[in-house]
């Protein structure tokens, strides 16, 4: 049924709603652009440029499947244009479109083909051109800033829009930096890199001098932190994660800098909970949110984004804290079947209900099974494809849930079903694929869009111009990445860990208490 969805892609303008067997279609609107501005949380994601077609084209890649890859990427060609009068969010269209038009690219592009024959007769470069011709539209976000971070959205005609907010978050002004700088390497253009660098230095040189936090909504003309949260989920989540695959990435000796500073920060104040995952007293590490000036926690609930952050541990080394995390937020998946978009500790309860079919807990699962080799997230995929078969499936589509208690379903399919859930539950069971038997060779954008680590993003042409970067000869190469824990050392895992659980069984219990399973 998956690849069912993934062959039956069209243009989003043109898709119709999904049909769900639990609700009535009634008077309920399509999934078109044509929404009321009402809805401008879904409007400015979709952009009305076939969003869901384009975000998949890699999935297709790396599942083996040529010519619906062929045929995907030609329907793009032919079809997709960015001159459209749609305002969309920066970070939702840098993620979504720019990273997957470059992959893309690289797939195509790639001398040795590991996936299959993914080459496109006469292909003469149109995708990166294509992203080219959107980054290009949101660079107005970047002028008219007194302090360098971008405005939330652009028009992709108009530039941005007058009635434009000042205020934006951490993470969807300060995740840019591997689409943007892939693009500048490949094109040999500064532009790109340079405004999404100087956004991220502007937001670090805004963090807290008492704790070293950043919060997670920013004033882009003040600087002042309208937002003083600091968390690892909404907001926030992939500013962290930006910082540490642009150094695997480029090799930028000051991200891996930064992102060491963040990591020890974030244990500093927001872990709590015993010190030791699989040893010792007390409760099972969480990280909480807190006030970014005085480290004193802001709420008790938890966000299904912060999932994702276990697979970031993975990707530093830090296995065992990663173990505890993610078994947490599986034991709440385990309760609903789904994970809540807000989950209250204290309570025991979903603040948030919605599930819309995200893909953090699958990452992170992917991701320790590949460090641990250890058959229990096996296990864990096969529970989550489980539940998703069973609450999430409609007859043209997989359903966002409305509620993850009554398991009511909406009329919404978010493209990162396609590009990240699907692709990393896929991958999970694929021993054989070729993403995990190329050594080092790719790193996945927080969409899930698979990108090559090699030497060629390692050269930019522009040392003089981006200000405070290291001499060239100063970077590591990409086969010198040893603090990353790529696949390929994944055999090192010694025999007793891959057969033990990965947590001890009375930790395991002590986490389903928790979450009220037992
Ligand atoms: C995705 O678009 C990306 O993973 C992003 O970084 C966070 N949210 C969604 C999926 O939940």
């Amino acid at each position: 049924p998956l690849l069912f969805v993934i062959l039956h892609l069209i243009p989003e303008s043109q898709a119709p709603p999904l049909l769900l067997s639990a609700e009535p279609l009634g008077a309920r609107p399509g999934r078109g652009f044509s929404l009321p501005s009402s809805n401008l949380n879904i409007n400015d994601v979709l952009g009305n440029y076939s969003l869901t077609l384009i975000d998949a084209l890699d999935t297709l890649a790396v599942m083996g499947n040529s010519s619906e890859f062929q045929k995907a990427v030609k329907l793009v060609i032919d079809t997709v244009s960015f001159d459209k009068d749609s305002t969309v969010q920066v970070f939702e269209a840098t993620i979504r479109v720019l990273g997957s038009l470059l992959s893309a690219h690289i797939i195509i592009t790639d001398t040795k083909q590991p996936f299959g024959d993914m080459t496109i007769k006469d292909y003469d470069n149109e995708l990166l051109h294509m992203a080219r011709d959107l980054a290009v539209r949101l660079l107005p976000a970047f002028e008219n800033t007194k302090t360098g971070i971008p405005y939330p959205r652009v028009n992709l005609k108009n530039g941005v829009p007058p009635d434009s907010n000042n205020e934006t978050c951490t993470a969807g002004a300060g995740s840019l930096l591997v689409e943007f700088g892939i693009l500048s390497r490949l094109l040999g253009d500064s532009t790109f890199e340079w405004v999404a660098r100087r956004a991220v230095k502007a937001l670090w040189s805004l963090r807290s001098n008492n704790t070293g936090l950043l919060g997670n909504v920013v004033n882009i003309q003040t600087g002042h932190w309208v937002g003083k949260q600091s968390g690892l989920g909404a907001g926030s989540d992939s500013f962290y994660e930006y910082l540490l695959k642009s150094y695997i990435l480029f090799g930028e000796k000051e991200d891996l800098e930064m992102f060491n500073d963040a990591y020890r920060n974030i244990q500093n104040h927001l872990r709590r909970g015993r010190e030791a995952c699989n040893e010792g007293e007390g409760d099972p590490p969480l990280y909480v949110n807190v006030n970014m000036f005085t480290g004193q926690l802001m709420n008790t609930w938890i966000d299904s984004l912060q999932a994702f952050f276990p697979g970031l541990q993975v990707l530093i080394g830090d296995v065992e804290d990663a173990i505890c995390l993610h078994a947490f937020y599986y034991a709440i998946w385990k309760r609903y079947g789904a994970l809540p978009e807000r989950y209250n500790w204290q309570l025991q309860a979903p603040d948030v209900p919605f599930y819309p079919l995200r893909p953090e807990l699958v990452e992170s699962t992917y991701l320790l099974y590949q460090a641990t080799k250890n058959p229990f997230y096996l296990h864990v995929g096969m529970d989550i494809l489980q539940s998703l078969e069973k609450y999430t499936k409609a007859k043209c589509g997989y359903a966002t849930l409305h509620h993850v208690v009554e398991k009511t379903k909406e009329d919404r399919m978010e493209s990162f079903f396609l590009s990240e859930t699907c692709k990393y539950l896929y991958l999970l069971f694929d021993e054989e694929n070729p993403v995990h038997k190329s050594g080092n060779k790719y790193m996945f954008t927080t969409e899930g869009h698979i990108v090559s680590v090699d030497e060629r993003f390692r050269n930019s042409l522009w040392q003089d111009i981006l200000p405070g970067e290291e001499d060239s000869a100063e970077k590591i190469k990409p086969n010198e990445l040893k603090a990353v824990n790529f696949s390929s050392n994944c055999n090192r895992v010694p025999d007793e860990r891959r057969y033990l659980l990965p947590l001890k069984s009375n930790y395991m219990r002590q986490i389903d208490r928790m979450v009220g399973l037992i």
